[in-house]
């Protein structure tokens, strides 16, 4: 990998994306910070003195998606690791009663957005031989719980999307892998329930979560890996937590 690496971090103006800028530009990286939000964008790059470059990318725009990624400045370019983390869920109701257009914010983001984005970079990282793909997914891509229907679908494609990759780049010296997050607070919860703080605030209560902290600490130690090792893919739960629905109240 080059010295120092390039790492392209979706989903950068908040939550586990931030927290991953953070952990890497800790560690020396020069971190291209992508996300809808600017203003942030800006905010974080204005506090790196050139480590940072800010990048409006909404990952559903496949076009804007190809130009902005095609036409990176030389310090910020070929991206050495890709952190494929912008996300959301939006409700938590059951399928039938579900605002059709949040199924369609959750497959474009979390889906089309993540194949969109490594269909940019992918191709350069096999030429070259090298690069890391780390995809976020989530423990609720290994299970299902009711009003998680299709932000579990999402999360379970993936799973599906990061081992076929995986198979399709073997041989090419590029590292596939992905986090499986538990709960973690970030805004993660007031997007799902569009806006709403309490609701957000009833997810966390009487419980330690994760921190983005916790989870961009499992992206580093992923990509710092030694050459020949690919950690393929690991679920991180906070304590109180062993499962979707399987979470311990302490109040
Ligand atoms: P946040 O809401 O804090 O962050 C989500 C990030 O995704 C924001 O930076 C947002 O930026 C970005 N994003 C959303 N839509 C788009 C888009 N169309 N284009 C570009 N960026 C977009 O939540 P988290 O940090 O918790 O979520 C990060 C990832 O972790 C997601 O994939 C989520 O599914 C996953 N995850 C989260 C868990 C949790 O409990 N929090 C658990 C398991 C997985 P902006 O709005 O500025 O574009
Ligand atoms: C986020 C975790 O359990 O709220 O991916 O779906 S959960």
């Amino acid at each position: 990998m080059a010295h120092p690496p390039v790492v392209l971090v979706t989903g950068a103006s908040s939550g586990i994306g931030r927290a991953c800028v953070d952990a890497f530009l800790a560690q020396g990286a020069r971190v291209v910070a992508a996300a809808r939000r600017t203003d942030r964008l800006d905010e974080l790059a204005a506090q790196h003195d050139g480590a940072v470059l800010p990048l409006a990318l909404d990952v559903r725009d496949r076009d804007a998606v190809n130009a902005a990624l095609g036409s990176l400045p030389e310090n910020f370019s070929p991206i050495d690791v890709l952190v494929n983390n912008a996300g959301l869920a939006r409700g938590r109701t059951p399928l039938h009663e579900d605002d059709p257009d949040d199924w369609d914010q959750m497959l474009d983001t979390n889906v089309r957005g993540l194949l969109n984005v490594s269909g940019a970079v992918l191709p350069g990282m096999v030429e070259r031989g090298s690069g890391h793909v780390i995809n976020v997914g989530s423990n609720a891509g290994r299970e299902v719980y009711p009003g998680g229907t299709v932000y579990c679908a999402t999360k379970a494609a993936v799973e599906r999307i990061t081992r076929g990759m995986r198979m399709d780049v073997l041989g090419s010296g590029v590292k596939v892998s992905e986090v499986d997050p538990g709960m973690v607070e970030t805004e993660f919860s007031v997007v799902r329930f569009h806006g709403d703080q309490q609701a957000a605030d009833a997810v966390y209560e009487g419980v330690t979560p994760l921190a983005a902290q916790d989870i961009a600490n499992v992206v580093t130690w992923i990509a710092g890996q030694p050459p020949h090792v690919v950690i393929a893919d690991v679920l991180v739960y906070p304590l109180d937590q062993a499962g979707t629905g399987k979470i311990a109240r302490r109040k």
